[in-house]
């Protein structure tokens, strides 16, 4: 297959659909706002140009400029400024506009007086709100002490309330989604094997041969990412995708690995041991960096290629090709760290063996290889330490998960929730994450919030989530405040290494009654008798602040459309005190393996097959459900079910279904089939992020299937304490018919 993409071609995929919907019109009684589903008028007549945005529809952060008529924004562009996504956002950063304008946002402060999980809404003033989070948030501290709250935060304006709830409440039962259930494994993996965690700054753009082990560029979409991705292709560089289904990268790639789900450890210790019993790999980065590489070598020498090609069901000459085009293309060779990791139970071991597969390449350092581009560090401002202490916390009394990523895994905090022991905890405070999509088995989060005494969610959205709060307070949107700093670094210009600070600035005033978060976190603070440890007065002050640490200021960016760009480090070279551990003496005293190993995760039973599950390009998980661009890009998530099992099952393009897992749960909504050569015959596949329960979302409720309504069976990284979400089976039932899966 060839890989002649234009940059062009690619950013047409995604952004086609968000261009081609229907015209339709639904205005809000409450609000009057129009749902237009018509894309922004194409004359800018008329229009003003506001700087400084950083977008937040995904965690990438582009920057953005949006223009205004009349009070209301009317388009969000990339910012010509930006040396990382440039002039470009995609798909979902375009439709923010229809974020800040939904009318079904939370708009002022909520209390439910029905139940948890099946709320009544009654509208509240912030003073009671605050007065009700403050005394009930202190009560159980009173009574349960710090450690009686768990705190579910995802993005950036959750730190700043975080850090309240860990350094003075004194809770440590916080667990972010980013870390348990996304690429906390990675971090922790490449951390063991590397000293240090990767981040995505394989140099792409540089590479001769771009290695995905179940990445699918375009379908996840991060712009400037993807424009490395790109660049690289582009300049000739040969893909290899490893992926049981023919992504969006696999159609582009030079060799596809159709592999059977979760044997990737196996695939990776085979092409190692290929390289090391022919000596094709580098020996002097292998002499002046790695330890431990005589228990390596013969800790992986049981993976032929036979054993391999066998465990992966794929062809054995396939392998040796993939070993054979790495070793030819090194040093220069990508292989990208993943960012959702949290596969199969298994995945410490696979990212230990990514990286190792690097370091044998001696792609550390290198043009195309792992770089690490060092950005400006703009330290944040936030609470003193000063809680109760690690001694209450739940990883550690349990002695449980050494390679853990920061905070406590989010089943740890369930089994406590759920058994009083270590301890119980009473209140849960969620901001910006949404547990009941975000982590396995539903019925778990559902009961751990149910024994609560005292739920808050702070949020913009209705959401399945938020139909468990006590009360629901409205943040402002990413478009309406000052937030987060976004710094990075652009070192594929030609000759030229440059750095960036970009901190987030309101392009429009925040609406109806939402507040940022760092006047709701200070707020409850002081109703909790923490008003003396407040550390800064408003976002806006705490932004200006830290800009002031390296000698900027609001004002200063605001004269410099929102980005101040300085001179960058050249990011190649490796120190010579870099160390690779191929065996990790640490990991084995802890008893698990030190040399990367393969452990096999359970098979298929009878009659069914493995649900996978991955990106939307025009969605990002739930939240963007709701978006009404979005969501005519794209309204169901179909099933992908492969051809010939589709023609056996009786199954065509299209049929409408429902799903039902192994342990009898059946989705509460259904979808559509997606009749494809391009899977296996062993796995459906599925975006996540659809399926929304709460009709509060007069656009994205009961569209499409929920994923995480049938992956019930946990499979909990043994290392890391991190959720494995692919060993779950499912069955189709259509017309009330279940349909098993033939073999
Ligand atoms: N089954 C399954 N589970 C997964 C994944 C998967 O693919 N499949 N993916 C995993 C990965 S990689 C990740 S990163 C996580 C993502 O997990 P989450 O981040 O929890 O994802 P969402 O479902 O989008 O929920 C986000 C919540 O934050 C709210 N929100 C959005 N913006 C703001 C804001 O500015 N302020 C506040 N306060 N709230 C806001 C939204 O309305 C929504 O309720 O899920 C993980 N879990
Ligand atoms: N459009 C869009 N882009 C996004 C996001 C978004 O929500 N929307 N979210 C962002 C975030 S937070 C994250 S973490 C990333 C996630 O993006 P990725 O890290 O790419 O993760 P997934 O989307 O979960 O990946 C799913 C791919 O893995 C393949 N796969 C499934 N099982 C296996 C297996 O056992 N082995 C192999 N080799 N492959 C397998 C699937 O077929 C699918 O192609 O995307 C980021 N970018
Ligand atoms: S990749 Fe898209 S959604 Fe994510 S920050 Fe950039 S423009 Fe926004
Ligand atoms: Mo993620």
């Amino acid at each position: 297959m060839s890989c002649k993409v234009t940059r062009r071609q690619f950013l047409q995929t995604a952004s086609l659909a968000a261009a081609s919907f229907p015209l339709t019109k639904i205005v809000s009684a409450e609000t009057g706002f129009a749902r237009t589903a018509s894309p922004p008028p194409g004359s800018f007549e008329g229009t003003r140009t506001v700087t400084g945005g950083v977008c937040e529809m995904c965690f990438w952060r582009c920057q953005l400029v949006g223009k205004i008529r009349d009070n209301r924004l009317i388009k969000l562009e990339g910012n010509p400024k930006s040396i990382d996504n440039g002039k470009s956002i995609c798909a979902r950063g375009n439709a923010g506009i229809k974020l800040l304008y939904d009318p079904d946002r939370l708009k002022y402060p909520l209390k439910n007086v029905g139940e948890r999980g099946n709320p009544q809404w009654k509208r509240i003033s912030w003073e009671e709100a605050l007065n009700e989070c403050g005394a009930r948030l202190k009560a159980v501290q009173e009574k349960y002490g710090g450690h009686g709250i768990a705190v579910f935060p995802h993005g950036s304006s959750a730190k700043y309330p975080m850090d309240f709830f860990e350094r003075v409440v004194g809770t440590p039962n916080i667990s972010e989604a980013s870390f348990f259930q996304c690429r906390g494994i990675r971090d922790s993996g490449y951390m063991a094997t590397f000293a240090t965690a990767p981040d995505e700054n394989v140099d792409m753009a540089n590479a001769k041969a771009i290695f995905l082990l179940g990445c699918h560029f375009g379908e996840n979409v991060h712009v400037s990412h993807v424009k490395r991705y790109l660049k690289g292709l582009e300049k000739g560089a040969k893909l290899i995708v490893v992926d049981p289904r023919y992504s969006a990268s696999a159609a582009k790639s030079d060799i596809w690995v159709r592999i059977k789900p979760g044997t990737d450890t196996a695939f990776l210790l085979a092409v190692m041991n290929y390289l090391v019993e022919r000596d094709k790999f580098d020996k002097k980065f292998v002499a002046a960096h790695c330890v431990g590489f005589q228990q390596f070598k013969s800790g992986i020498s049981h993976a032929s290629l036979d054993w391999a090609a066998k465990i992966c069901d794929i062809p054995v000459q396939q392998i040796r090709e993939v070993a054979e085009l790495l070793a030819s293309n090194a040093p220069h060779v990508a292989i990208h760290p993943g960012r959702h990791v949290s596969w199969h139970g298994n995945d410490f071991q696979r990212l230990r063996a990514q990286a190792c597969l690097t370091a044998l390449l001696g792609a550390v350092g290198v043009q195309g290889g792992f770089v690490k581009p060092k950005a400006l560090k703009v330290k944040g401002i936030s609470w003193a330490k000063g809680g109760e202490g690690v001694e209450h916390n739940l990883r550690l009394l349990a002695d449980k998960y050494p390679y853990s990523p920061p905070g406590t895994p989010s089943e740890l905090i369930r089994d406590a929730c759920l058994t009083g022991k270590p301890y119980p905890i009473k209140a849960c405070v969620i901001w910006g994450q949404n547990p009941m999509q975000s982590i396995p088995n539903q019925q778990r989060t559902m009961d751990a919030l149910k024994q609560m005494e005292f739920v808050l969610c702070v949020d913009i959205m209705p959401t399945d989530i938020t139909m468990y709060a006590d009360i629901l307070l409205p943040e402002a949107s990413y478009l309406e405040r000052f937030d987060f700093i976004k710094t990075g670094t652009q070192w594929n210009l030609a000759d030229k290494h440059q750095q960036y600070v970009a901190p987030r600035m309101p392009l429009v005033d925040a609406m109806f009654e939402c507040r940022d978060g760092v006047w709701i976190t200070n707020e409850i603070a002081k109703r909790m008798g923490h008003g003396d440890k407040i550390p800064v007065n408003s976002l806006e002050e705490k932004v200006n602040r830290e800009l002031g640490a390296v000698n900027l200021s609001i004002d200063q960016l605001r004269k410099e459309e929102g980005i101040h760009i300085r001179d960058g480090q050249d990011p190649y070279g490796v120190a010579d005190d870099f160390e690779v551990q191929l065996y990790n003496e640490d990991i084995a005293d802890n008893g698990y393996p030190g040399v990367p190993t393969y452990i096999p995760v359970e098979e298929v039973p009878k009659g069914f097959t493995r649900l996978v599950y991955g990106r939307s390009p025009v969605h990002t998980f739930n939240r963007t459900q709701n978006n009404v661009w979005l969501h005519h890009a794209m309204p169901v998530n179909p099933v992908w079910l492969n051809d010939e099992v589709a023609e056996k099952m009786g199954l065509r393009d299209g049929d409408e279904v429902s799903l039902v897992n192994s342990e009898d749960i059946k989705s509460t909504t259904k979808t559509v089939v997606k009749v494809t050569p391009g899977i296996r015959k062993d796995i459906v596949y599925m975006y996540h992020g659809y399926g929304s329960r709460n009709s509060l979302l007069s656009v994205g409720a009961h569209a499409g299937i929920d994923d995480q309504e049938l992956i019930t069976k946990l499979a909990i990284d043994p290392e890391t304490g991190c959720h494995g979400m692919r060993n779950n089976f499912v069955k189709f039932v259509k017309d009330g018919k279940v349909l098993d899966i033939p073999a």
